[in-house]
């Protein structure tokens, strides 16, 4: 049987200057088959309208510069104010405080991936977000 392939939208929300996660989590994804639409820093709106246009699955979040929340937040209640919840799933990782990750997965994030989360487990995270949405 052939497996459809996942396809990801990878971005940074807001004004967040680290890109080497972004960067690094994006080759590891593509490394292992999925397809990457690469944008950068971006809106959580733009990110939303990417995900549409170009029919992904997941949406992925790198921050590192401790606005997780705040963006998470504003990312979540779009797709939710737009219907998008249940066919779109979010994945957000960087540097996050252990005390972060339950809130963001409450917000409704399918995965939260910190700092030093290995290969497989950045796979793992994005295989079972990606499962776990309507086609
Ligand atoms: C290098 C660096 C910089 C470089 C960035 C260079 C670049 N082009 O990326 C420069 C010098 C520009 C920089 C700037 C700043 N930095 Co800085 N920086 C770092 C540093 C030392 C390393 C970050 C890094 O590149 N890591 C490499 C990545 C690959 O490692 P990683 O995070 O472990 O990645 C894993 C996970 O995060 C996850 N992941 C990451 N993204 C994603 C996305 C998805 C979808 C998934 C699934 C997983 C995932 O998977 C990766 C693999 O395991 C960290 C300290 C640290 N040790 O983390 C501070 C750090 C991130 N910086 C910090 C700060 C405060 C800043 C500044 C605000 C400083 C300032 N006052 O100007 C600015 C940022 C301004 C802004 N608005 O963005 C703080 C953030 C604090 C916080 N989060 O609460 C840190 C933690 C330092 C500290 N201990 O205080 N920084």
């Amino acid at each position: 049987m052939v497996e459809n392939k996942i396809k990801v939208v990878m971005c940074c929300l807001g004004p967040e200057t680290h890109n080497r996660g972004i960067m690094i989590v994006s080759s590891i994804l593509k490394e292992e088959g999925m397809e990457v639409v690469y944008m950068g820093n971006t809106t959580a709106d733009n990110a939303i309208k990417a995900a549409v246009e170009e029919d992904v699955s997941v949406i992925g979040v790198s921050s590192l510069s401790g606005a997780h929340l705040r963006t998470g937040k504003h990312l979540i209640e779009l797709l939710k104010k737009k219907g998008l919840e249940k066919s779109i799933a979010c994945v957000i990782g960087g540097v996050i405080p252990p005390g972060d990750v339950k809130t963001l997965k409450e917000m409704g994030f399918s995965n939260v991936c910190v700092s030093g989360t290995k290969r497989d487990e950045l796979v793992a995270a994005m295989k079972v977000a990606s499962a776990s949405v309507i086609a």
